[in-house]
Order: structure tokens, then sequence, then C-alpha cells
């Protein structure tokens, strides 16, 4: 620690030293024993026996803590054991008896800890002390609280203009916590919030709320009981919703038809085997998809209009057999121009650009002709592309034609990612709030909100460029590895003066730093919260706008460790004080918290009262209750040409996806086991007529290149992998190919980076 040399600024994504790859045959079912027994083997391996049993015991039970691991509503008749593989994982990652403490970082510099894969530095464990790195230091050093306050107070205070500092948030955290956040920097002055969503479901919340009015799904867990087909397109469940895999077991099991769209043959889309079915087991699988149709990557806007052409077709044909005619004239707007753009679609454009046949396209059409009600679920594979919100907005087309809103078992499901990232939105956590919010909060809580907007994720980092920003701050999350561009993005994080990180893990955001840098370590969703007036639960909203409690009970990682609402209410207690108002005194009771949410935000009467039913309390929803929230209080068509791509020769459309092993840009280990894949995430998934087009055999290890708006980008050593994906279309792992994602690519109006369509060169890696 007593060497003070100038500090070596580490690369962004490492390249690691490639170990050689395993591959096997694909699973042939999602779910059952080996998912049992990899929960038990994660859980094992990081807390041991007791702690094990405790933990997974709590997760999901409605005294215990929501499940960390995604947004999929829990049902109302719980299981003692409500848990699924990759929940076990991220509940694992954070009870871990792993520690990064004051020592850790004594023992190994900010330099060398950027060489270690995203991997080791989660592995490391659990953050335990405040920490401080100072201007031009090799190694962070422990401070306590009071000094990691008071540094980061006066920084704040020292801005001549509150919008030179922006507030990221992460979908992990509390709508209490959430609040008292967005509270103080909106009375510190600023709607600088970049979130998690603007890289994620943010092409859903544009495109929705634009064409029905509510910014979110529609339908409920009870309407996978009542639909007669379900289209899952871009969404991979099995892995990143496991819990969504019961909910289609059980419509499917009610006679319900499955169309999935997605260029990969995802294992969970085909056979699902229930953990806690013995009948599943001995059968080998419930098998899910009854037409698996795959899509070219970006292909799903040709995809869906050939469906919606043939049922066209199927209507003029057959009038009144499958458009409700009553349904548009009396619910909508814009429908002839829609009709028209349809009608007069090519089928020869349809079918290269989706790169389906005319004919599979009809038997998707058939099954959503024959379907009484139809949802539509999909995730990122329709929001990270420049034409995200046409996608989103396609899907709502397709379920207009058939009026399937506001009635049982149908609507739309965009299915979200972090478990309160929901919540967050609605608390407040926006950079582009409506004025009605703004009116409201501010006569809610008595000030006049800041009402230019702020920057999204993108703009953001474009400003930290541009010295426009030098003080970022993060409420949770892993802003370098979760952002496009990395090489582009750590240079703007590392013009700033000081990025602060408010963690559980330590992860590479804590490596790529302003001049100085904080890590303020809070407690996790699993933890005891222990505040003067006793013991604290928070509350969390589903993907399907239920809010519910959230309780920990396993002992905190440190005693050193604050909760997040108390992490904030200690900085807007120096920063912005106001007379008559105890920020530290709201976080005694977050019942006090829940309070002034009721009394600023729309739809929590009764908070407190209310979340402490069981099963907590829904949030208005109005085109669930049959009413289309927009201005014309009409649902709208839209119209959306088809994207071009230009993909020269020896150049393919790339997606970046997560593999069974991860959650974002935590690995939890190195098994991408459905898809057969382990031991290296450095892997390129690609056609085998792609492969043989560009000489390249199984396991070449090539560097991957990205050129767009006159820049290049690289990623080396990648191992070439052939895979049963589309040709033109190939596949790499989220964080790892980030570097070639480009920052100034990104989705119409939502500013969603299209890291789902990165057009990239491929070439034999050059010897070093
Ligand atoms: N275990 C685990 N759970 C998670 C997460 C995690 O990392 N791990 N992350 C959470 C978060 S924040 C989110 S947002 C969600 C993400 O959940 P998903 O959206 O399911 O995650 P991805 O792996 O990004 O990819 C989605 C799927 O889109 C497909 N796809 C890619 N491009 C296209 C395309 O052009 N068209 C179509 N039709 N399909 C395409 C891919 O083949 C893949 O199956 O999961 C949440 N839950
Ligand atoms: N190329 C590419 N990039 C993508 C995506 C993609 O598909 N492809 N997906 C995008 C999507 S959908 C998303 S949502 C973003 C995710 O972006 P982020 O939300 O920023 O990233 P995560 O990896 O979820 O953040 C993990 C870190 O959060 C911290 N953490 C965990 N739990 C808590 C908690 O309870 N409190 C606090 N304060 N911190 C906590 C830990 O320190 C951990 O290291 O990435 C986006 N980036
Ligand atoms: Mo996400």
């Amino acid at each position: 620690m007593s060497d003070s040399k100038p500090l070596k600024r580490t690369i962004a994504q490492p390249p690691e030293k490639l170990c050689s790859v395993k591959t096997s045959c694909p699973s042939k079912s999602a779910g059952g024993l080996g998912a049992v027994l990899q929960s038990f083997k994660h859980g094992l391996s990081e807390m041991g026996l007791l702690r094990t049993l405790q933990t997974f015991r709590q997760v999901n039970q409605k005294e215990g803590f929501d499940c960390p691991g995604c947004a999929w509503p829990d049902p109302k008749h719980r299981s003692p054991f409500e848990f699924c593989e990759n929940g076990a994982k991220a509940v694992a990652e954070e009870a871990t008896y792993k520690r990064v403490d004051p020592n850790f970082f004594q023992r190994h510099s900010v330099e060398e800890l950027g060489h270690w894969t995203d991997y080791q530095l989660g592995k490391a464990g659990r953050l335990t002390h405040p920490m401080l790195l100072e201007k031009g230091a090799t190694h962070y050093r422990k401070i306590d609280w009071k000094e990691g306050f008071d540094l980061l107070a006066s920084a704040l205070l020292q801005l001549d203009d509150p919008n030179k500092a922006c507030f990221y948030t992460s979908g992990r955290t509390s709508n209490e916590a959430a609040f008292l956040y967005q509270l103080f920097v909106r009375r510190f002055g600023t709607n600088n919030m970049p979130d998690c969503s603007n890289m994620c479901h943010e092409s859903s919340g544009k495109g929705l709320g634009a064409t029905i009015g509510i910014g979110k799904g529609t339908v409920t867990l009870e309407d996978f009981d009542k639909t007669d087909a379900i289209f899952v397109i871009g969404q991979n469940p099995g892995t990143n919703h496991p819990r969504m895999m019961t909910a289609l077991r059980g419509a499917k099991k009610n006679g319900a038809k499955i169309v999935t769209m997605n260029p990969l043959k995802e294992v969970g889309l085909m056979s699902f085997t229930h953990p806690q079915s013995v009948g599943d087991m001995l059968s080998g699988g419930v098998s899910l998809t009854d037409l698996y149709l795959q899509v070219r990557i970006n292909g799903d806007l040709a995809a869906m209009k050939g469906i919606m052409k043939h049922l066209f077709d199927m209507e003029a044909q057959n009038p009144g057999s499958v458009i409700d005619t009553t349904f548009i004239q009396e619910r909508t707007l814009d429908f002839e121009n829609f009709e028209y753009d349809i009608r007069n679609a090519d089928w020869s454009e349809i079918e290269s650009d989706s790169g389906l046949s005319k004919a599979q396209l009809k038997e998707a059409a058939d099954i959503y002709a024959q379907a009484k009600s139809v949802i539509v679920c999909w995730a990122m594979g329709l929001t990270q592309h420049e034409n995200g919100i046409a996608n989103i907005q396609s899907c709502v087309n397709l379920l207009l034609l058939g009026g399937h809103f506001g009635r049982d078992g149908a609507g739309v499901c965009p299915v979200r990612g972090h478990s309160n990232v929901q919540g967050n939105r609605t608390v407040g956590i926006w950079e582009a709030p409506s004025d009605a919010f703004l009116d409201r909060l501010g006569k809610g809580m008595n000030f006049e909100p800041p009402r230019d907007h702020g920057l999204a994720v993108v703009p953001a980092i474009e400003a930290m460029h541009n010295g426009k920003i030098s003080l970022f701050f993060a409420l949770g999350g892993n802003f370098i590895s979760a952002t496009p561009d990395t090489e582009y993005t750590a240079q703007a994080l590392k013009k700033c003066k000081l990025t602060v990180q408010v963690s559980t893990k330590l992860n590479r955001s804590h490596l790529i730093t302003g001049d100085t840098a904080l890590i303020f370590p809070c407690l996790g969703r699993t933890e005891h919260d222990q505040q003067t007036s006793g013991p604290q639960f928070v509350t969390v909203e589903n993907s399907m706008g239920i809010v519910h409690r959230s309780q920990g009970r396993l002992t905190p990682a440190s005693k050193e460790l604050l909760s997040e609402p108390r992490i904030v209410a200690e900085i807007a207690s120096r920063v912005t004080p106001v007379e008559g108002f105890d920020w530290l005194a709201l976080t005694d009771n977050y019942d006090s918290i829940r309070d002034l949410i009721e009394a600023s935000i729309a739809g929590f009467e009764n908070y407190n009262k209310r979340v402490r039913h069981r099963d907590g309390f829904e949030l208005p929803n109005g085109p669930r209750e049959g009413r289309f929230t927009t201005k014309s209080t009409k649902a709208h068509f839209t119209v959306h040409p088809l994207p071009k791509h230009h993909i020269p020769k020896n150049h393919l459309m790339m997606m970046t996806m997560r593999s069974h092993d991860q959650y974002n840009t935590t690995i939890y280990g190195l098994e991408d086991r459905y898809r057969g894949v382990g031991a290296e995430r450095r892997v390129v998934l690609m056609n085998k007529e792609d492969m043989t087009e560009m000489s390249l055999s199984e396991r070449d290890v090539v560097d991957l290149f990205n050129r767009f708006n006159g820049r290049e980008r690289v990623a080396r050593l990648f191992v070439v992998i052939g895979y049963d994906i589309p040709k033109g279309s190939c596949a790499t792992y989220f964080p790892e190919a980030n570097v070639l994602v480009p920052i100034d690519k990104f989705a119409v109006k939502s500013l969603t980076p299209a890291s789902k369509s990165v057009v990239i060169e491929i070439r034999p890696a050059k010897k070093s």
C-alpha cells in the first residue's frame, strides 16, 4: 500500500488466457434433476450446507425475501420450496461466505484486479467496508462511512451545475430506496438518472406507452392458465426466467399452443421437466413449443408482417373468422394505413429478411387464428435493435388484429429483467419523467422538481466524454461491463473527477474509475435489515405490476454494511437538507418512506396496509381492465418499414446474449449447460456453412471486428463453435463482446444499445 506510483490504468475487458472449450450436445429438456443438483452445487460451494438450506427455504415465501434473480411473479399457491436453479445461484452469489475486505484491497492493486476476469472478480466475495481510491493511488484504502459521505457531499456541492452529476440505478433497488434516491436527485436539481432499463426494456416501455397507453405488460399470471396461444419472441426463459417455465407448462397442459421465434433452438423452449413433478421426471419432460420459427437475427419484423399478411388473406377468404372488426372500429385508430402496409408487403422480402418460408409463417397464422385468446411474450431479442420500438409495436399490431386486450388469457407480456426494475420506474427512476408525474411528486413532497429531461445511459456516456458530466454515482449495477463500446465507455468514466459505486460485490466498475473513486458496500436482499424501530422489510413490483414485500433474514456479510435507503438518506441529509424534513429519521422505519410514496405516486393508496397482505396488491393497469390509457382512449395501429442491414462479405450479424451460468455481468460459472458449451466464454457460435465460406474450422481462434461510423472496434481471441443458428447470424456472450457494440448504434427513440444487431467481421487471430 505504501507505494504511490501513478496508477497504470487497466484495459476495459481483458482478453483471458483461453481455456480449451468443452462442447457437448445441447440438453434435451430444461429443469429436472440437473437443475436441482446445480442449485445445490452452487449453494454448497458459496455458503455451506446449513446456510444453503436456510436460504433456499426463504426464497419467494410470503415472510421471506423476493428472489433477486428475475421479475417473474410468484404463484398465489407457493410450494414451500419455491425456487429455481438460477434463482438459487443468484441467492448463493449474494449469501456467499467469501469476503472482499480491506486486507483484500491491500493485497491486490487496482491494476492487478483489472486483469482478472469478471468471473474471478465476482467470486472474490462480498464487499465489507467503505473504501476510497485516492487520486493517483494504486490501491483502495479503508475509510469510515462519515469520511465517505462527507467526501461525496462536498464533491456534489462544489459542482457549479447539478446537471454535471449523473445518478445510475440498476434494477435490484427496492421501491423505498429508489423513491428516496430520485427525490434526493431531483431536490439536488437534475433528472440525470440513467438506469439499466435504458439498456433493457426501454423499447417496450416507449413502444407500449404510445400504442396502448401504459409502458407495462397487461397480463397476469392467471392469464397463462386461460390462454389458447402464447408467442414467445426473443426470450430465453429456461435460463433467464425459469419460473416462467411453470406457467408455460401449465398453459400447455391446459391445451394452449406455443409459437417460439428465436434464432437459437433454446432448450428451455423445447421441453421442461418440473423439478418437483415426479411425472415430468419419469416422462422426460413436457414438450413446450408447437411451432419453432428459427428466425434470422432481427428478422422478427418481417416474420410478424408475414403472419399478419396471412391473417388478412384468411380473413378475405372467410370474413369474420380472424380479424375482430368490431374491436378495431370501436377501440383502435390508424387501422387503414396499417392494413395498406401489410397487404402490400412483399413475400420475397418477408422470406429473405426473416429467413422463414411463407408456409412456416402460415402455420403461425393458423395457430393465431384458431386461438380465442393470445399472449405475446418477449425480452431482449426484440428490444435491443435499432428498430426495437417497431418490434414491440408490431407485437401490439398482431394482438390488436384479434382484439386480444382486456380479455382473459390475452395481452402483452414484456418479461422484465432485474427483480425490481419495473418498480424503480414506477417510483420515479427515470431520466424523462412525465409532467403529470413531476406535478404529483412536487405537490406531494412540497418542492418544484426540475423539468428538463435528463440523460439516459448512452447520452450520459457521451456527456462524460465531452466533460459535461464529472461525477458518476451508481446505486447498484456494473456500469462499465453492462454498457456498450467498453473501451469508449472506459475512457468516459476515466474522465470523471469522482465515481461512486454502491455495491454488494466486487466488479469491474470498481476498477475503471474517475480520478477518485468510492465504494459504499450495502446490504443485499437476503439480509436482515435492522433499523432503530426494528427489522425492516422493503417492497418490490414484479413484471406483472404486483407490489409485495421482501424481507431478508440472513446475518449481514459485515457489521459495516448499511441499507440502500440509509445510504441515500445520509447523502441527502448532507447535500439537500430541507427544513422540517428529517431524511435520516425516514429510515428509522420504512413505513414512513412508504407514506411519502403514497402521498406522491399514483396507485399507492393505503400502501402500508395493502402491502402487508399476503400477496401484496396490484397497481392500476387500464388496458388490463379494458381501457386504453392513451390520450385518444384508443389503441393505435402503427406502420413499420422493414429494417435494412448492409452486411458485407465475410461479415455476420451478431447478437450478444446470456449463458445459463451468469446474471448479467455476474458470472456464476463457465457452463452454458443447456447449449452444451463450457469452460470458456470467449466463444462465437456460428452457422457451419458460414464457417466453410470463411475457411474457418471448429475451435479456430479468431478476432472479431466491428466498424461503424468511422470507428473500428476489436475483440481479440474468441473460439469458433459450429452451432445450429441461421446462416448470416452468430452469437457471443455479454459482457465479453460488449467491446464490439457501437455506442452510436441504438434503438430509435428508446436509445437502447443495439446489442443484438452488431455487424462483425471475423478474422483468424493474430499470432502474438
Ligand atoms: N439467470 C439469469 N436470469 C436473468 C438474467 C441473467 O443474466 N441470468 N438477466 C435478467 C435481465 S436484466 C434480463 S433483461 C432478462 C433477459 O432475458 P433474455 O431476453 O431471455 O436474455 P438474452 O440472453 O439477452 O437473450 C434473449 C434471447 O433472444 C434471442 N435473440 C437474440 N436476437 C434475436 C432476434 O433478433 N430475434 C429473436 N426473435 N430472438 C433473438 C437469443 O437467442 C436469446 O434466446 O433476464 C433476466 N434474468
Ligand atoms: N451486450 C449486451 N449488453 C447488455 C445486455 C445484453 O443483452 N447485451 N443486457 C443489458 C441489460 S438487459 C441490463 S438490465 C444491463 C444490466 O446492467 P447492471 O444492472 O448495471 O448490471 P448487473 O450485472 O446486473 O450488476 C451487477 C452488480 O450489481 C451489484 N449488486 C447486486 N445486488 C445488489 C444490491 O442489492 N444492491 C446494490 N447496490 N448492488 C447490488 C453487484 O455489485 C454486482 O456486481 O446490462 C445491459 N447490457
Ligand atoms: Mo435487463
